[in-house]
């Protein structure tokens, strides 16, 4: 009864909890991020089945974040283990109010080791949306290729593929710009949905008129696309050219951005899972992602339907 698989790597996250330059603050938070698994959990908060692929280290992190998500009701029965290389994690840094930096320390983790042997033929026997982000192809040689070996066994299962670009140019050097370009926009090509950052689109296609960007997108292959302008709203275009535009919710403040694209995921994809039209799908995914920003955390803010519901019923500026 799987619905949606998605692969990728998850770290545990620390925040600081005083706001200043990392160096002269003292206390962490624990918690845990990683753009799929957030979407994965996105998705069951909305009622939905989805199966998270991913690597940990056989050790305390790796348990933690094991049982965090499983705990969020993701299946995780196809997450395996490395005995060598560690759990990944990143710190949160405050530098400023309003001002949030990453430090990673995920070179060589376990995710990375992820390979396209580690994807069973069974993952695909069941599901219907396959979901991935432009992160995983930049961890590694063996990650780029399993997201190339993921999309691949979606097809042959008749899977839908949806990208979320999700660009990280901390971790994309490796690979070399014009390199990640023309990756980035391979996998746009081969999507179903492409779910683009305003700022991504710009960096692939070199423009950030929206038509501009879905008509070069077409031209090489891609079908439904949904470009994100934060705050303002999100437009989508879809594979029979029909397109159009949703504002975005307000939101009384913005306690933390990271997790907002993730929810957005969740939300379009749910919607369409559940026979919604795009618009009405970018809607929803538009909810999901005003509610996560509102809230410290990836995964904290992502609401079940209810709150989405009692969210949209009341503060909705929509005059469609
Ligand atoms: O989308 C949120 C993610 O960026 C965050 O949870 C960490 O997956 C992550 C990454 O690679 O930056």
């Amino acid at each position: 009864e799987t619905e949606v698989i998605t692969l990728g790597e998850t770290m545990v996250v620390l925040e600081a909890t005083d706001i200043g330059p990392m160096k002269y603050t003292s206390y962490f938070q624990k918690r845990f991020g990683g753009a799929e698994s957030n979407f994965a959990i996105g998705m069951t908060k909305l009622g939905h089945a989805v199966a998270w692929i991913s690597k940990i280290g056989e050790d305390e992190l790796g348990e933690y974040l094991l049982h965090a998500i499983r705990g969020e009701g993701v299946d995780t029965s196809f997450v395996t283990t490395d005995a060598e290389a560690p759990t990944g994690l990143y710190f949160k840094e405050k530098r400023r109010p309003n001002q949030n930096h990453v430090h990673y320390y995920r070179a060589g983790s376990a995710a990375s080791k992820l390979s396209p042997d580690d994807l069973h033929e069974a993952v695909f026997s069941e599901g219907k949306i396959l979901h991935i982000t432009g992160i995983t192809p930049f961890l590694s040689e063996t990650c780029d290729e399993t997201v190339d070996r993921a999309i691949d066994r979606a097809r042959e299962n008749g899977l839908m593929v949806s990208f979320d670009p999700n660009l990280r140019f901390k971790i994309m050097q490796w690979y070399g710009e014009e390199q990640a370009k023309e990756r980035i926009r391979s996998l746009a090509a081969k999507s179903d949905l492409f779910l683009p950052g305003i700022d991504e689109a710009e960096w692939v296609y070199g423009t950030r008129d929206e038509q501009t960007i879905a008509a070069r997108a077409w031209k090489d292959g891609a079908k439904d696309i949904i470009i994100k302008n934060g705050a303002s709203h999100s437009y989508y275009a879809d594979r029979y050219r029909k397109e159009g535009s949703v504002p975005s919710y307000k939101v009384e403040e913005v306690v933390d951005p990271i997790g907002a694209g993730d929810g957005f995921a969740a939300g379009v994809i749910a919607g369409l899972l559940e026979g919604e039209s795009l618009e009405e799908a970018v809607r929803l995914g538009s909810a999901v992602g005003a509610l996560v920003v509102s809230s410290p955390g990836d995964i904290e803010g992502l609401p079940t339907r209810a709150e989405v519901e009692a969210f949209t019923g009341k503060t909705t500026t929509d005059v469609s």
